[in-house]
């Protein structure tokens, strides 16, 4: 069987230039040299689905479950062609048919399943659970318009409906349905699948579940949409706005709907088998990503008790053994306490055995800060996953430390055994071999291949420190990369880059306590010392990329104060030769697999202890670029990999901020009146400048908040950050000394890459082989 499917495949390969004719003749009644980049695109999407079919599905006695409300996995296209071991033959095919395969990769939309690191995190778990040839499937919801697309009106972000799904899309149709219950209400559901084809490996499934009532023609203005009809709006949008209640209910919705589904699939499953479900966690293992899906633990509980005929006792015991927990985050706003009238109105068949979980914690430990039901009625979401499954893991060593002794620090004291670090890392197939072909064909020339399949052969490259041609390629290639960036940014934004000029650059989600409005103050202190005559004796180009929660207001003003900045700057014929600012519109995957190779200065510059991880840090630094960081998630271990020549570490360490919280005395103004630079700078921000080109509510609301909150401690770094940044770019001229920077960057990433994360998670929780 499996060998007859391995022929099926050869044979598609070996025919691929026939086949896509074939495909080509059936869809459009075309050669493929008569075809468009569109079409071309889409008889190549035709002919991978068909070559995926065909591959073997990865085995095993025990699979992988990894739950998730998001997988931001990106274009698909290039990825697969890689994973699948045909981009070269592809690629050759379409140029001896007048064709160029980077600029069909462009006619992808891309799937809008997910909004940040999280998401990007589980899209990369599945790279690399399928290219180690574990048996793991992810289990999500199909969001119609996912998360919403940015655009720049009047230098304020605008949200848009992404409509990503096409006709013809990696999405497959399958013939599952389920009825998922509201209570008495019921619904149905229906499963679409994308193949997810590991490299040089064989395949395992992405479990995208969507309601057959959705009604996308609900969505008005923007992104409203009428929030009460579940039927017609359940998989519109991923993180619906929750600041009002109907928008939280929603969430609960999209939660127990995703849960449900997974947990009849995964019985499903079971039961095809012919398992023993009192032995269930032989055979699987649930992962539970952040607290998004935690339902999923008194769903099944409930399940084996009404239809299965398990006891509680015994019910609660098997599904113990099956779930484990990830965190991702410290911030209370992201750790999900749901109030039980919530549930009741939602899920009223669950709330008895959610009782009943808490009951059980109640009875047998005494302390408030463990419970599962506090005195407000709220469920703490992270607290079942902790109570009622067997491991708790961080997503980084100092993420994890901080878990264990200050946030989860009661929990850590009754179960010390089930908590345990995950140094997060990011599949290398994505974020080198398709991001950065010309690196990746010199790493392969100079080191062997090798590094491909294990990450760590990348530190042979430490032997050719002092190869002097190597040294000069590496900068030879980031320059190529800088110079495709400013064509690209050219044509989508209409701004002018100087790729001789240093490439900072800060990308992710917008978050105070990611602190981009740091790297803002910084931008006009440089401004202002270059209308004062101090020029850079290089030019400097400052570049953004991040999305705000619509319901976000300060997230909003950041983003105004960055493209106010933008236009003051870009417009000062005194300044803009020496230094650059741009913000990119929709900044999504797509966006930085463009972005990272071009990038010089990684920009990682979080208040210490608040980003868990971070995992644009790794893609930056295995492209290349040099981190300029606080110590603060996996920067810090990054720090300890290049050691301190080959990064810039600043800021406050996390005892220390975390102290400041404790104690509740950080006082933004004390750094603001002592300090003449920093109160410049952010009187610049309701100054008459940038008032003439913003608006006067925006940048003083965010002034205020700088200066009478500042949540994140933004003054608190700022001018240990400027001389940091001067430095970095200070150094930047000894061409050199910069060149090794890079080279021994690349060449330590490889602990990053997510296999070794996939091989600790199965190492320490899943056991699948
Ligand atoms: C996050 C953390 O903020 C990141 O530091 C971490 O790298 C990723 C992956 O572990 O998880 N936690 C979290 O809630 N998000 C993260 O990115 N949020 C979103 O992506 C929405």
């Amino acid at each position: 069987m499996t060998k007859q499917t391995n022929l099926q495949k050869d044979v598609l390969v070996l025919n691929l230039e026939q086949q896509l004719e074939e495909i080509a003749g059936q869809m459009f009644g075309k050669t493929v040299a008569e075809l468009s980049d569109q079409e071309t695109y889409y008889v190549i999407l035709v002919y991978v689905k068909r070559l995926m079919e065909v591959s073997d599905a990865n085995e095993g006695e025990k699979k992988v479950y990894y739950i998730s409300a998001e997988f931001l996995i990106g274009k698909l296209l290039s990825n697969n062609l890689i994973n699948l071991k045909i981009y070269r033959k592809l690629d050759e095919f379409l140029k001896s048919k007048g064709k160029d395969l980077a600029m069909i990769e462009e006619v992808e939309p891309e799937p809008s399943l997910g909004n940040g690191g999280l998401g990007r995190l589980a899209a990369c778990f599945l790279d690399s659970i399928t290219t180690m040839g574990f048996l793991g499937d992810g289990i999500g919801l199909n969001y119609h318009f996912g998360l919403f697309k940015q655009v720049f009106k009047d230098r304020l972000q605008n949200a848009e409906k992404n409509d990503w799904i096409e006709e013809n899309s990696w999405l497959t149709k399958t013939d599952v349905t389920f009825d998922v219950y509201f209570g008495d209400q019921k619904v149905v559901s229906r499963l679409y699948d994308i193949d997810v084809a590991g490299y040089d490996s064989g395949v395992n499934k992405l479990h995208l579940f969507d309601i057959e009532t959705v009604d996308e023609s609900i969505v008005k203005d923007g992104i409203d949409f009428d929030k009460e009809d579940i039927e017609k709006n359940l998989t519109l949008f991923l993180y619906p706005d929750d600041s009002d209640e109907a928008g939280r209910l929603l969430r609960i919705y999209q939660q127990y709907f995703m849960v449900s589904n997974a947990a009849q699939l995964i019985l499903r499953e079971m039961k095809e088998k012919k398992y023993d479900l009192r032995k269930m966690y032989e055979h699987a293992v649930i992962q539970i990503n952040d607290t998004h899906p935690t339902m999923v633990i008194p769903e099944l509980i409930r399940i084996l008790v009404e239809e299965k005929a398990f006891t509680m006792d015994e019910a609660i015991e098997v599904v113990r053994k099956t779930c484990a927990y990830t965190n991702h985050t410290i911030l209370a706003e992201a750790l999900e306490k749901w109030p039980l009238a919530y549930l009741e109105k939602v899920v009223p068949q669950l709330v008895p055995y959610i009782k009943e979980l808490d009951k059980r914690v109640a009875k047998e430990y005494e302390d408030p800060k463990v419970q599962i039901i506090d005195e407000d009625d709220r469920v703490h979401m992270a607290h079942i996953d902790i109570h009622y499954g067997f491991s708790v893991n961080g997503v980084a060593a100092i993420h994890t430390e901080i878990l264990k002794d200050s946030e989860l620090n009661a929990f850590y004291k009754i179960y010390p055994e089930k908590f345990n670090n995950k140094t997060n890392g990011i599949t290398f197939r994505r974020w080198l071999i398709s991001c950065n072909r010309e690196l990746t064909h010199f790493l392969a020339d100079t080191i062997g291949d090798g590094f491909k399949k294990d990450a760590d052969k990348l530190e042979k490259l430490l032997d050719h420190q002092e190869d002097q041609s190597v040294l000069d390629r590496l900068e030879e290639i980031k320059m190529n990369r800088k110079k495709d960036l400013a064509a690209y940014v050219q044509k989508a934004e209409g701004i002018t880059l100087d790729p001789e000029s240093i490439f900072d650059i800060q990308i992710k989600r917008l978050h105070e306590y990611k602190r981009q409005q740091m790297n803002a103050l910084y931008i006009i202190h440089k401004y202002l010392e270059i209308k004062d005559g101090k020029k850079p004796v290089r030019p400097l180009t400052f570049i953004f990329g991040a999305k705000a929660a619509p319901a976000y207001v300060i997230a909003q003003d950041i983003i105004h104060l960055i493209l106010v900045l933008q236009e003051i700057i870009n417009n000062d014929p005194d300044v803009s030769p020496y230094m650059k600012v741009v913000m990119v519109e929709n900044y999504n995957v797509s966006y930085a697999e463009k972005l990272i190779p071009a990038c010089d200065i990684s920009e990682q510059i979080s208040l210490a202890s608040k980003e868990a991880s971070g995992t644009g840090n790794m893609k930056f630094m295995l492209n290349g670029a040099v981190t300029l960081g606080t110590s603060d998630g996996a920067n810090v271990e990054i720090h300890e990999l290049v050691g301190d020549d080959n990064i810039y570490i600043f800021g406050e360490k996390s005892e220390a901020v975390i102290a400041h919280y404790e104690k509740a005395d950080y006082v933004s103004k004390d750094y603001y009146e002592k300090s003449p630079v920093i109160k410049e700078a952010v009187d610049f921000i309701v100054g008459k400048q940038a008032l003439a080109v913003g608006h006067k509510e925006n940048l003083e609301r965010l002034y205020k908040e700088l200066l009478n909150k500042d949540w994140f401690m933004t003054l608190l770094d700022l001018e240990e950050y400027i001389a940091v940044k001067d430095k970095a770019f200070a150094d930047y001229e000894d061409r050199q000394k910069w060149k090794k920077m890079m080279l021994v960057n690349i060449a330590k990433a490889g602990f990053f890459s997510s296999d070794r994360t996939i091989a600790e998670y199965n190492r320490d929780i899943w056991k699948l082989k």
